[in-house]
């Protein structure tokens, strides 16, 4: 597994836009609170079109038996979605330029867990491809007594997808960590494989070794 740890100040290596979508009121805001500031906001506030988090955290790929490969600073900007049908237009239009989901539901709504289609194909109709990286997220995995979805009934549709599942809860912290570092693993080892692929075909772009952030329309390779 790769590792993250928090970074403060200086300079980045990456730009990583990741994008939280999901229906109204499932967590998406108080989710991406605790994952940057680690603290709970138990007031519901509905978000009026878009809004978005930032965090600095350093990536680091695994080499073999377990030692540290390379090492990168990346900036994370958390873009945080409403979930409100009114405003649908115009948080699709960011779908385009996030490389990443964070596909949200309330594991006390069964609602929101049948919305998840709903969403998906938003995603596959709006994100830069038909395959973006996505990590499914059950939310509020806290208030078990009122649950309304089972973990089997989610992990099959996740395996359905071929995407990765977690429960999480934004109120005591549970898993989140996890569902987003693993969002911006895929996403690190999608733009990787795409600057292989693009220094295999040219040898002399790619002499230093380094991996440089790819424009856009670059990214779309590793499709
Ligand atoms: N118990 C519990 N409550 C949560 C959890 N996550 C969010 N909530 C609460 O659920 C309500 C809705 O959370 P929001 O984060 O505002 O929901 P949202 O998905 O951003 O909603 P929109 O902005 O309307 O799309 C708030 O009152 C939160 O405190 C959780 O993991 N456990
Ligand atoms: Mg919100």
């Amino acid at each position: 597994f790769s590792t993250v740890s928090t970074m403060t100040d200086g300079d980045y290596d990456y730009l990583i836009k990741l994008l939280a979508l999901g229906d109204s009121g499932v967590g998406k805001t108080t989710f991406l609170y605790r994952y940057t500031d680690n603290k709970f906001n138990p007031r519901f506030i509905t978000t009026v079109g878009i809004d978005f988090r930032e965090k600095r955290v350093v990536y680091s790929t695994s080499g073999p038996n377990g030692t540290t490969g390379k090492t990168f600073k990346v900036h994370l900007q958390l873009w945080d979605t409403a979930g409100q049908e009114r405003f649908r237009s115009l948080t699709t239009a960011f779908f385009r330029d996030a490389m990443g989901f964070l596909l949200m539901f309330d594991l006390t709504s069964q609602q929101s867990f049948l919305n998840v289609r709903n969403w998906m194909s938003q995603l596959q109709a709006n994100a830069y491809c038909e395959n973006p990286d996505i990590v499914l997220v059950g939310n509020k995995s806290d208030l078990s007594d009122q649950r309304e979805v089972q973990e089997k009934q989610a992990k099959e549709l996740a395996e359905k997808y071929g995407i990765p599942y977690f429960e999480t809860s934004a109120a005591t912290g549970s898993e989140v960590d996890k569902a987003v570092i693993t969002l911006l693993d895929l996403v690190m080892k999608r733009m990787e494989q795409c600057v292989e692929k693009t220094q295999q075909e040219s040898p002399n772009g790619g002499g230093s070794g380094k991996l440089e952030p790819l424009p856009a329309a670059e990214r779309k390779c590793a499709c």
